[in-house]
């Protein structure tokens, strides 16, 4: 594997479960595999949860690691090509991949999208300039439209927990309210790896989310919240910003705070005695009740810890295939 942005990338995913379920059971298996190669993690944003799993992944797997913030000590980097570099911005990228791609074997890219210009967020701009320029395999650590390692994490924890229902699992996909805009990564991906595993998929909305079908295709889409809500298994939560799938002018933005979106235990109530999950970091309060992410079917907690396991399935797919 070169380059990891959707889940057809990772071919059959009832084998990439059974190799997470390797990785879990043993996750030093392949201890020497990562031996004096090297990952670069770049982070063009925060992150907690990613910075940690995937470093951990890579020392399972015996590599080093190198991580640059670029936004604290590096350079401040152009990305836009054809401009004149006369403002604050010192290099520009196209000689920063190269060079990042020097002193590493494989390198992990978190680039979120602007959420000003669509064309540019949804053409994966940067990710495709690390694939070409660096000269090394690149994975998405969330780039503008999409999370993977998310997405891979949460399927492994669905798949984990579905089984102890014995049933064919309905998932629903929530939008819930958030005071600033926020990508659509994790939803898009969520979407697409739902949409190819083996469960029930029901995206819920207000009017104007609706995001790229790209993504989306083949699910279905219930704008009554309860209605999606009745019968599931499992509640998956998060604010996107407007995708301007239906208003392009309104991409990038917040169309709405409502607060009857967040998840509580009336809401909780409609389902099948569902588990309640969210990619984290969650806002209490906006996406989700204190009583609801605390609760003993909430699974934020063990579907973080799955993202070392997603991880390491990943890094070692890369390293194996070199
Ligand atoms: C990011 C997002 O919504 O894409 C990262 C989630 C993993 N969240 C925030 O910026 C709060
Ligand atoms: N879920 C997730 O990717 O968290 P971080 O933004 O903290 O890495």
């Amino acid at each position: 594997m070169r380059s990891f942005l959707n889940v057809e990338d990772l071919g059959d995913l009832k084998e990439a479960l059974r190799e997470a379920a390797e990785i879990k059971a043993d996750r030093y298996k392949y201890d020497t595999l990562g031996k004096n190669k090297t990952l670069l993690m770049v982070f063009f944003n925060n992150s907690l949860r990613t910075r940690l799993s995937t470093q951990k992944a890579a020392m399972n797997l015996g590599m080093n690691v190198i991580v640059l913030d670029v936004n604290a000590g590096a350079w401040k980097l152009e990305t836009e090509r054809g401009v004149i570099m006369d403002g604050d911005k010192s290099e520009h990228l196209l000689e920063a991949i190269p060079v990042m791609g020097c002193y590493c074997d494989v390198i992990g890219i978190r680039s979120f999208a602007g959420l000003t210009d669509r064309d540019y967020d949804y053409a994966e701009t940067v990710y495709h300039q690390f694939e070409k320029y660096s000269g090394k395999p690149v994975f998405a650590m969330e780039t503008a439209t999409v999370h993977p390692l998310q997405a891979f994490a949460d399927l492994i924890t669905i798949n984990e927990y579905a089984a102890k229902r014995g049933k064919r699992p309905k998932v629903v996909l929530t939008w819930a309210p958030h005071p600033k805009a926020l990508p659509q990564a994790v939803p898009n991906s969520f979407a697409q790896w739902m949409l190819a595993a083996d469960v029930d998929f029901v995206i819920t909305h207000p009017e104007g989310y609706e995001l790229d079908p790209a993504f989306t295709k083949g699910a279905t889409i219930e704008y009554d919240q309860r209605k999606a809500f009745e019968g599931a298994d499992f509640i998956y939560a998060k604010n996107w910003s407007c995708p301007g799938v239906t208003n392009r002018e309104d991409y990038g933005k917040v169309l709405s705070k409502d607060m009857s979106w967040t998840v509580d235990a009336e809401h909780m109530s409609w389902t099948n005695d569902a588990h309640f999950m969210h990619c984290l970091p969650v806002r209490r309060g906006m996406i989700v009740t204190d009583d609801v992410i605390e609760a003993p079917t909430s699974l934020v907690i063990p579907e973080a810890a799955n993202r070392e396991i997603s991880a390491t399935v990943v890094l070692k797919r890369i390293l194996q295939s070199k």
